[in-house]
């Protein structure tokens, strides 16, 4: 059994009801759902769009392997609606978005899944809402804990809870 942490967003149509649907989706395919995050508002981080995203992470305990992991989400992506663009034109908004954080202390480089996620570092969207739940968390390539990745991200976009 491992303990993983994933990040859902969505910057597209009903918000809040897509990532509904992505909670209850994962907690039948992935496993336990331990916590939930609030939800954060925050512009899009990395491209430019009027759409706000709404984040929220998640903690479950699973028995799926990462790559089995990756093929839910993935495919819980599809069911509600996401189209991928090219990914070489960059990020575009979506209807919803399922990373992965990290799946327990394992670091994982592969050309289709790096574990933990290769950029939650920099973005506040990622850690506020992961320190919400995990507070103790400690970045396991980095061997920083939460608030000193906190101190560190440069991120200066606006981010709220949503209240
Ligand atoms: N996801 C991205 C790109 N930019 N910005 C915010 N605020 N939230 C996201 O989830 C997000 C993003 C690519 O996955
Ligand atoms: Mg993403
Ligand atoms: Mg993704």
């Amino acid at each position: 059994m491992a303990r993983v942490g994933l990040i859902i967003g969505s910057n597209l149509e009903d918000r809040l009801g897509y990532m509904e649907k992505a909670v209850s989706s994962l907690g039948l395919h992935v496993g336990k759902l331990l916590a939930k995050s609030s939800i954060y508002v925050s512009p899009p981080w990395g491209y430019e769009s009027t759409n706000e995203y709404y984040n929220q992470v998640l903690l479950f305990d699973t028995s799926l392997e990462p790559a089995h992991l990756l093929h839910f989400c993935l495919r819980i992506e599809k069911l509600l609606g996401r189209v991928r663009k090219d990914e070489k034109e960059g990020y575009s908004d979506r209807t919803i978005d399922i990373d992965i954080l990290y799946y327990d202390n394992l670091t994982l480089e592969e050309d289709n899944l790096i574990i933990p996620h290769p950029r939650m570092h920099q973005r506040k969207f990622c850690l506020l809402p992961l320190f919400e739940v995990n507070p103790d968390w400690v970045h396991p390539v980095y061997q920083k804990d939460l608030v000193q990745l906190i101190d560190s991200c440069t991120d200066d976009s606006d981010i709220s809870r949503l209240s």
